[in-house]
């Protein structure tokens, strides 16, 4: 007897057959179940990410309101366009529904009524604005200070040069040593952490997402943002301007440190930009000599 024809006869193998022949289907259909079910997938889905920085908080509040007020619209207009289009359709063999053109007070009211809501996101934009673009203090005593920032007044914030180039990320650092670092920014949490943006070649948009919104990194001219993690952390972020062929990889990190590691990675990233450039520039001598 061939050997399928011993198979389709045992219920087992019957079902195993089946099964092998479902897997085309079912592998990919549990991938997309498996990224659709990740609580990651619908984190912050509709909204900004929430976030530590209170700018970033207030821009999400923003955001929340008026997508809130935005749905509560929609669901009344699409409702009663719904309701309107059921109850008042014609019917079979019935009369032509009544015709109305214009109701002043129904445009009165839907003209104030939209006055009214914008007047109320205006209100409460204006409310938030001062804390989304004005930089809050420091909390408590900084290491900022030890590093011999210019202090804003009443105040030590810590102000960071972010330089886009195609395609990676730098960031220069205030202080005699003239650190610099690249795709990593380090800063030390509770500090608030000023940030001047601006590009070298095209123009680039600074956004760690966590953060607060984007910044347009322009040649020629100088954005700024800021933002204060009071936890230590790693937060994420890209590139959000389409800026060549690898724009997808200017891809940037926020690690924020406690106060004292953030001493020391600078301690040792000043060292260690010391020690390339005498490594540099003994070469260029080594090649200087050479034949
Ligand atoms: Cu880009």
């Amino acid at each position: 007897m061939p050997r399928i024809r011993v198979i389709r006869a045992l219920p087992r193998g019957i079902r195993a057959i089946r099964a092998i022949r479902a897997l085309p289907r079912a592998v990919p259909a549990g991938i997309v179940l498996a990224l659709v079910a990740a609580p990651a997938a619908w984190a912050d889905a509709l909204t900004p990410e929430s976030s530590p920085s209170r700018n970033a908080a207030d821009i999400h509040t923003l955001y929340v309101l008026a997508l809130i007020i935005g749905a509560l619209i929609f669901v009344l207009v699409e409702g009663v366009l719904l309701t309107s289009i059921i109850r008042f359709r014609r019917r079979r063999g019935g009369a032509e529904p009544a015709q109305i053109r214009g109701n002043t007070p129904l445009e009165v009211g839907w003209t104030l009524g939209a006055i009214a809501i914008l007047v109320v996101l205006a209100t409460v934009t204006f409310a938030y604005l001062g804390d989304i673009t004005t930089p809050e203090k420091s909390s408590g005593a900084t290491q900022v200070a030890a590093l011999h920032q210019p202090a804003v007044p009443g105040d030590h914030a810590l102000k960071i040069g972010v330089n886009g180039q195609q395609y990676i990320w730098r960031f220069d650092y205030p202080g005699p040593q003239q650190v610099f670092s690249y795709h990593d920014m380090y800063v030390p949490a509770g500090t608030t952490v000023t940030l001047k943006i601006t590009s070298s070649d095209v123009a680039h948009s600074w956004w760690i997402p966590k953060l607060g919104g984007k910044s347009d990194a322009i040649p020629g001219h100088t954005n700024d943002t800021w933002f204060r993690i009071d936890k230590p952390g790693t937060y994420y972020g890209e590139c959000a301007e389409l800026c060549g062929n690898h724009h997808a990889d200017m891809r940037a990190r926020v690690i924020v440190l406690p106060p004292a590691q953030f001493q020391a990675w600078m301690r040792r990233q000043a060292r260690d930009i010391l020690r390339s450039q005498r490594l540099l520039e003994i070469s260029r001598r080594l090649r200087g000599q050479g034949p």
